[in-house]
């Protein structure tokens, strides 16, 4: 039995568009979801994993499969119900997967013969069962995984094409911030995979490069911050040789031991989340953990550079809190910070989020035309009304902050910072030139995105995702305070 496991691609997305900006090669990264599944497959299925971020295969050159699994985030489910279609118009039975189908099941359980919602552990064995004879069912719920029996990747299925492996160390975020579905999807509970496991993997990884794709890598408590030290003491002593990357809440910079035991194992760079340049747009978001009193983010930020690891850090635009001048604010603040690079997006409802309830429950969500609107729930688009600026305002917030924070001179001055601290000059340059390039690739972006609104704003009632709350028509974008 043939599986194709499919990775589907958004062409709006431009970290993605690997053969427009040879940078953007270190900004594409693996589906590990597929991988994790794959992992899971029974050896009589020959498994293929897809990855249309590479460039989409003709599928009808392709051998008939027996079976689809197809993973998706929000913004690539236009791709993944068009791939869907083709398959089941060839009568091959297509599963859905992922964040996307778990927040949206309705809208998926119509356009895929099976829905998988939740962690697949559990239950994806039980799919290609019924699958093999022929009696798939319409909804599988795997809910959250027992950590202990999350497997291994198969990180053998794609080589090349890709700077960086993949491995998930634990899954699941306490904080529960109004923006993210992470809590809503993995839970509150923070769950760590064995350490041993991990070792193991990591040494399956061909890639000297890897990105740790838990949302926060750490954890908060005590126990949490002591699991991680064991955790990297343990890799430094399987001499890995690999260098990694990672996200993390800004308490990481809290502790010199985890920094150095990081540093040890292989930490070269990690991306955090400050979220926003004011205690307001903080309370608003409920990052309470940003808000500890006391905290200096630019000694927090250079704690964590002394040992050799880079800071990326990202700020949301488009909070209630904001008004105009906000995008060169934060470019000034991120730069007062001293992070290496800055990555900014907008605020954006998420389905199964609190903020998407709270957006919805006051007619904010803008682009809500659903299934087709999700395209643009890239994070890099305005797709919302946001309190204080109009659609043409708040992108040319974004491009403000990207033009201040990535003009050369600042550049020239970041990475010779680097050079005199000796810190991976040369990674800072790449990093920054990858996001330098795509600011005229994002100012195409948002013309097109202009010309396409415009011309849809009279158009039809929308579809509903099902984790929506109301069915109202639409109404312009260009509003200020909703
Ligand atoms: C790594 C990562 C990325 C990587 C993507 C790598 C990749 N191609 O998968 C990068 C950095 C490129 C990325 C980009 C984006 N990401 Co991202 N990303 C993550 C992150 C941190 C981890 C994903 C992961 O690998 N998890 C580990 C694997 C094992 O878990 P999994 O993928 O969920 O798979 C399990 C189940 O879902 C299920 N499953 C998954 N697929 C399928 C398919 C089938 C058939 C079946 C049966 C089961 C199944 O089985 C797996 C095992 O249990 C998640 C947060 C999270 N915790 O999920 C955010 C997350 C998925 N990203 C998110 C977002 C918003 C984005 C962006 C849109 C915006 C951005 N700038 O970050 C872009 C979109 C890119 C695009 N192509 O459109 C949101 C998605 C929300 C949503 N509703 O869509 C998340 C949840 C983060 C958040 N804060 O809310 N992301
Ligand atoms: S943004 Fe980060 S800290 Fe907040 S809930 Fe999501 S994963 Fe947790």
């Amino acid at each position: 039995m043939r599986l194709y496991l499919i990775n589907p691609s958004n062409p709006l997305v431009s970290i993605v568009k690997v053969k427009e900006s040879r940078w953007n090669r270190y900004r594409v990264w693996k589906p590990l979801g597929l991988m994790v599944l794959a992992g899971l497959t029974p050896p009589e299925w020959e498994i293929s994993i897809i990855d249309e971020n590479l460039g989409a295969p003709d599928y009808a050159a392709l051998p008939r499969p027996d079976l689809v699994g197809i993973t998706a985030f929000a913004s690539q489910a236009n791709r993944a119900y068009e791939v869907a279609a083709s398959f089941r118009r060839l009568g091959v039975p297509v599963v859905m997967g992922g964040i996307h189908a778990t927040m949206c099941l309705d809208e998926v359980m119509a356009r895929a013969d099976s829905v998988v919602t939740g962690e697949a552990e559990g239950v994806w064995p039980q799919v290609l069962e019924d699958a093999w004879h022929g009696r798939l069912q319409r909804r599988y719920d795997g809910g959250l995984a027992e950590i202990h029996a999350v497997q291994p990747a198969r990180h053998d299925l794609l080589a090349g094409g890709y700077a960086f492996g993949a491995i998930q160390t634990t899954r699941g975020c306490p904080l529960n911030c109004s923006f993210c579905s992470v809590t809503a999807f993995n839970g509150a509970h923070y769950r760590q995979r064995p350490i041993a496991d991990v070792v193991r993997e990591f040494q399956l990884i061909r890639e000297s490069r890897v990105l740790v794709v838990d949302d926060n890598l750490i954890g908060t408590r005590p126990e949490h911050i002591a699991r991680a030290k064991d955790l990297f003491r343990a890799m430094a002593k399987a001499n890995l040789r690999k260098e990694w990357i990672a996200q993390a809440t800004i308490n990481f910079a809290d502790d010199e031991e985890l920094l150095a035991v990081a540093a040890k194992a292989g930490c070269r760079g990690v991306f955090i989340g400050f979220e926003s340049p004011t205690p307001g747009g903080l309370r608003e978001l409920g990052k309470k953990f940003n808000l500890l009193k006391c905290r200096d983010f630019r000694a927090s930020v250079r704690r964590i550079q002394r040992h050799n690891i880079l800071v990326v850090g990202s700020f949301i635009l488009g909070l209630d809190v904001d008004e105009p001048g906000i995008g060169r604010h934060i470019a000034a603040v991120a730069s007062q910070y001293g992070v290496d690079n800055l990555n900014v997006l907008f605020l954006t409802p998420l389905p199964g989020t609190r903020l998407w309830d709270q957006m919805k429950a006051e007619n904010r969500i803008a682009l809500d035309t659903f299934p087709e609107d999700w395209k643009y729930y890239t994070l890099t688009f305005p797709v919302a009304r946001y309190r204080h600026m109009s659609l043409h305002e708040i992108t040319e917030e974004m491009l403000a902050c990207d033009r201040d924070f990535y003009s050369l001179p600042r550049i020239l001055r970041r990475v010779s910072r680097c050079v005199w601290q000796r810190r991976q000059p040369l990674i800072s340059l790449v990093g920054n030139l990858s996001y330098r390039n795509n600011l005229r690739l994002n100012r195409e972006a948002y013309a097109d995105f202009k010309r396409e609104y415009g011309n849809r704003r009279n158009s039809a009632k929308p579809q509903n995702c099902s984790s929506s709350t109301a069915g109202e028509g639409r109404r312009s974008f260009s509003t200020r305070g909703g």
